[in-house]
């Protein structure tokens, strides 16, 4: 039979996981690999997750390819040929459907359900779940697999619906070819999405305009083509980058810090920001240890790439405003393809919005009084990060009490994997686990390894009911707060702290500890059996 995707939701599963990109994929191996009878609830068409809805021009991984993938398929890490040093969207869909076909998964994924709520029901202990098709499955676990950025931050400039053009949002792109030719485009916010769309817009808009409220910081990507003996030397000794990747703080192999910026002279630091824009990447920001915690250091990262965007832009006035002011690396250091030296072209124009409030019109945009004509509009505008997905899905758990009202004050979780009040529930790469400071991919293999292990353990004891305890939540996030409180990253306004996105509770979301302090808690959590966890 085609592994085409189920059909219909079964009424009763053992485990529900909801999202069928690269964690609920491996959960469903994982899962089946141990005799449990797991389905999948995506509300896509496909696999893939943020590479199956973040389909915009320019789309690609800041992360290097070869290090951005799975290390739990040893055949398909020798067979899948890179074919770029950071892979493009459509690349990194296809090694997502390659990772489907090989596993022969998809007849145990429900696509296009998107799950409207879930109540956990004490007395049965399990489950009972509601997708948008009607239908309802109850199963003891439930896991969401739904990604840190994956719900659009939908906003809200009056006038919005009176414009007469399409309008996209990056985050949720046609599946159909955009064709700019000719027009008149202007794009909204000035991100990642963003400094990877603009360019590739700019080759076919005839004027593209560029809204910026914050100017961001951006490192060449230095992109090139992967050739053959490149990808055979590191295929060679794949397991020993893989050590390397979870020793590192990111779970990134390479680029270890110098030193500590304290220690070294001004010149010593300049050139070794020289040395690493030269190689291009994020590992920009790991140059030195206290970067992201010493103030003094920080700045002068931050002035290398200011007198960067100088010498690139043409336009001192344009230079200007794309030159940021605050902390380097408290909102995500971008990766950039010809981002700046796209400003050097005619047609490209940049549009100020700190200072005075933007509306759009039939026409266009408007801001103090002058109209800016647009064919189309792209909302690059970001994510209601961490939480959004996990709210939108309507989760109650024990006494009926909505996830909402436990995270009134922002998110709490134990580890990032389990909630108090909510049994037998678990998030992937949650809010306080490091998630998003790492890379992705072998983060998630953690987390779901680590979940997969726990239910197994749970079956094997007779048990049918873990819970995070109130204590061992309470001194996980105050854990969080206190290392998130030393570190740069939680010094500005970004989507790690929830303030992209009117009233939402502010708080620093994500666990700034580095990837092997967080898995050897997880692990040590483990061997004192289920530490800080309630089961029955
Ligand atoms: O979103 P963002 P993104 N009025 O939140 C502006 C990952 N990612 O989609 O800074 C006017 O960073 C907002 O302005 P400001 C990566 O982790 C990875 O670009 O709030 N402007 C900002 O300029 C990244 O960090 C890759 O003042 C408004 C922009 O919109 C994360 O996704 C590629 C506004 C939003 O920037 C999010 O990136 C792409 C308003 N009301 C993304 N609201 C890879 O390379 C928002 N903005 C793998």
């Amino acid at each position: 039979m085609a592994d085409t995707g189920c059909r219909k939701v079964p009424k009763r599963a053992e485990i529900v996981i909801v999202g069928a990109g690269f964690a609920g994929m491996y959960l469903l191996k994982l899962m089946r690999d141990n005799g449990f009878d797991a389905v999948a609830l995506e509300q896509g068409g496909g696999v893939g997750g943020t590479w199956y809805w973040n389909r915009y021009p320019g789309a690609r991984c800041d992360i290097e390819s070869m290090q951005y993938s799975h290390k739990y398929l040893p055949e398909l890490e020798q067979q899948w040929n890179w074919s770029e040093r950071y892979a493009a969207q459509p690349e990194i869909l296809a090694y997502a459907n390659e990772i489907a076909d090989r596993l022969e998964i998809r007849s145990n994924i429900c696509f296009e359900r998107q799950v409207t709520a879930a109540h956990y029901d004490e007395a049965a202990q399990e489950w009972e779940i509601n997708c948008s098709t009607g239908e309802t499955v109850c199963a003891r676990f439930y896991i969401m697999a739904t990604g840190c950025l994956s719900v659009p931050n939908q906003v809200d400039f009056p006038g919005m619906a009176s414009f007469t053009g399409p309008t996209y949002q990056t985050g949720q792109w046609p599946h159909v070819p955009v064709d700019f030719t000719g027009q008149r485009v202007a794009v909204i916010g000035t991100g990642s999405s963003a400094i990877q769309s603009i360019p590739q817009i700019a080759k076919q808009a005839a004027e593209l305009t560029i809204f910026q409220r914050t100017p961001n910081y951006a490192v060449p990507a230095k992109n090139r083509a992967l050739d053959e003996a490149e990808r055979a030397e590191i295929k060679a000794q794949y397991a020993n980058l893989r050590r390397e990747q979870a020793e590192s703080f990111a779970n990134i192999a390479g680029g270890l810090p110098l030193g500590k910026a304290a220690d070294t002279t001004y010149e010593e630091q300049w050139d070794e920001y020289q040395r690493r824009w030269d190689e291009g990447g994020i590992l920009f920001n790991g140059a030195f240890r206290d970067a992201m915690f010493d103030k003094t250091a920080n700045e002068i990262a931050a002035k290398f790439v200011r007198a960067k965007i100088r010498e690139t832009v043409n336009d001192p006035a344009t230079a200007n405003l794309l030159c940021p002011t605050n902390t380097l690396g408290a909102k995500r250091l971008c990766v950039d393809i010809d981002y700046f030296e796209t400003y050097n072209l005619p047609h490209v124009h940049l549009v100020d919005i700190s200072k005075n409030p933007l509306s759009i019109t039939p026409e266009g945009l408007k801001m103090d009084g002058k109209t800016y004509e647009a064919d189309a509009i792209v909302y690059a505008t970001g994510f209601d990060a961490m939480t959004g997905a996990l709210l939108r899905a309507n989760i109650c758990g024990r006494k009926g009490k909505p996830l909402h009202d436990h995270w009134a004050e922002g998110p709490r979780t134990y580890l990032g994997l389990a909630i108090n009040g909510f049994p037998n529930l678990f998030t992937v790469t949650g809010p306080a686990s490091p998630s998003v400071f790492t890379n992705m991919l072998p983060t998630i293999e953690q987390h779901c390894e680590w979940i997969t292990d726990c239910i197994c353990t749970l079956r094997e004891k007779g048990q049918v009911e873990i819970e995070a305890e109130l204590d061992a939540e309470n001194s996980w996030m105050e854990h969080n707060r206190k290392v998130g409180e030393a570190h740069l990253r939680s010094s500005s306004a970004s989507w790690y702290t929830g303030e992209n996105i009117k009233g939402k509770p502010v708080g620093f979301m994500p666990y700034i500890g580095g990837f092997p302090k967080y898995r050897d808690k997880c692990e040590e959590v483990v061997s004192n059996g289920y530490h800080g966890f309630r089961t029955i």
